[in-house]
């Protein structure tokens, strides 16, 4: 099927996507967000053509009638780009460029490219190089073939095409292993910082771009991060102080979000950012519940995390947008039936603040332990540890010794190793001094 569309701005662009058996299901959803990719980017989508197949053409993904139809929209329109919904091969795209005559990106390279747009910062503006560099090394083949064709013949040996992809790939291999020991540095960095956070909960915020992560840190913290309706506004890390009444403080951090079929290669390159989340006590899990594909949201995120090593970091589903829902309390009770601890918010309502963070205390103090210490009064340097790391209800000031009654939680347990025992609790505990 191509249908097309009459509305049209410069530049324009088309789409194009194979569907094989058993994707049919999201294959118009997959489309959609195709769009909405090629719309961060500014391209007009003129038209798009859809073809079903049991396998993709091995020379060139989509069937040859097919492509000649989408000759014909590219002239029609005037197409400067033609974007394909699947990921080619190098041969592959190259066959189609030349048989279309003009640019042919697939999904990866949408997004390295909506990636490279969006950078703000020195280590995403690494990251995104790398994926890039990485994306484009075995491309590199199609990119100086005319001057083989110009100048090659019969008879003639080595073409100049061939030897300038021999330098470039070698330039593109330095490049890699340049930006790969920068990132290392980068992530060194990082672990010191990690360090120095490791006395708080950090709680990090995870799900599908665009599904209000941002919007939800700066209606959490009062910060004022970048928050955009398009795909991918976010691709750094930001890392803020929740105010609750939590021992140990609350971090919470927002990062990049997700999307299906994310680039291997950006998910490796983006190790450092994503360490966040790997590392987190707790994850926020935001969903944006307006959305007609949000369970397909839900699960890619899943999948996400079970690819960068998250899969066992807690989880507390957060369904946001909940004031475009059109049945705002019936759809509350079927989400919180089938999402047991779910909360449903609004992440431009201020009420959103006091549900999270309640939920959010209320987990860090899950597992916590009441107990009274004695702290000998040789040791009363001590006494600001637990000021600092436990919640304490009493100091009773004694002859022999202080008594604290404090709350610990279990993620503190370590600063008390010396006043809790190994195996049996009691009541009272004591430092010897
Ligand atoms: N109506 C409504 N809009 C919201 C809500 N939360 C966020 N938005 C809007 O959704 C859009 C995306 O919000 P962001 O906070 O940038 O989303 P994100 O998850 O950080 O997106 P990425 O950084 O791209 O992954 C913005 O236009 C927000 O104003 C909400 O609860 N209700
Ligand atoms: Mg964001």
């Amino acid at each position: 099927m191509i249908s097309t569309n009459t509305s049209r701005e410069p530049p324009a662009a088309l789409l194009a996507a194979v569907t094989l058996p058993g994707a049919a299901a999201h294959a118009e959803d997959s489309l959609c967000e195709l769009a909405d990719l090629a719309d961060t980017l500014g391209f007009a989508i003129a038209a798009h053509a859809v073809q079903a197949r049991p396998a993709p053409d091995p020379g060139t993904y989509i069937g040859h009638g097919k492509l000649e139809d989408l000759r014909g929209l590219v002239h029609q329109y005037d197409a400067e780009l033609v974007i394909f919904d699947n990921d080619l091969s190098p041969r592959q795209s190259q066959n189609i460029e030349r048989q279309l005559g003009c640019m042919v990106w697939d999904r990866t390279q949408l997004i390295l490219e909506i990636f490279a747009r969006h950078v703000r910062t020195a280590e995403a503006r690494v990251q995104v190089e790398l994926a890039r560099m990485q994306y484009m090394l075995p491309r590199l083949v199609g990119m100086w073939a005319h001057l083989d064709r110009e100048r090659g013949g019969i008879g003639t040996s080595r073409g100049m095409g061939e030897k300038q992809i021999q330098i470039d790939r070698r330039m593109v291999r330095a490049r890699i292993a340049h930006l790969q020991k920068e990132l290392q540095r980068i992530e060194t960095e990082r672990c010191t910082q990690r360090k120095q956070r490791s006395n708080c909960f950090q709680v990090a915020l995870v799900g599908y771009t665009n599904a209000g992560k941002s919007t939800l840190m700066n209606c959490l913290t009062g910060s004022s991060v970048h928050v955009a309706d398009k795909l991918f506004a976010t691709l750094d890390a930001t890392t803020r102080a929740l105010d609750c009444m939590a021992k140990p403080a609350v971090v919470l951090t927002d990062t990049v979000g997700f999307i299906r079929n994310l680039p291997h290669s950006l998910v490796a390159s983006f190790r450092s950012t994503l360490e966040h989340v790997r590392e987190a006590d707790l994850l926020l899990h935001v969903i944006d519940v307006s959305h007609p594909d949000y369970e397909t949201h839900i699960s890619t995120t899943a999948g996400v995390l079970n690819e960068i090593g998250a899969a066992a970091v807690p989880r507390m589903i957060i369904f946001n947008k909940i004031d475009l829902s059109r049945h705002d309390a019936i759809d509350r009770l079927m989400l919180e039936k089938k999402h047991p601890g779910c909360l449903c918010v609004s992440a431009l309502e201020e009420s959103a603040r006091n549900t999270i963070i309640d939920a959010v205390t209320t987990r860090v103090h899950e597992g916590c332990i009441s107990r009274t210490i004695r702290l000998p009064y040789s040791k009363c340097d001590a006494l600001a540890d637990f000021y600092a790391y436990s919640i304490v209800d009493n100091v009773d000031y004694r002859e022999d010794a202080m008594y604290i009654d404090c709350t610990i939680s279990p993620l503190m347990r370590r600063h008390f190793t010396h006043y809790l025992p190994k195996t049996h609790p009691k009541q009272h505990h004591g430092l010897s001094g």
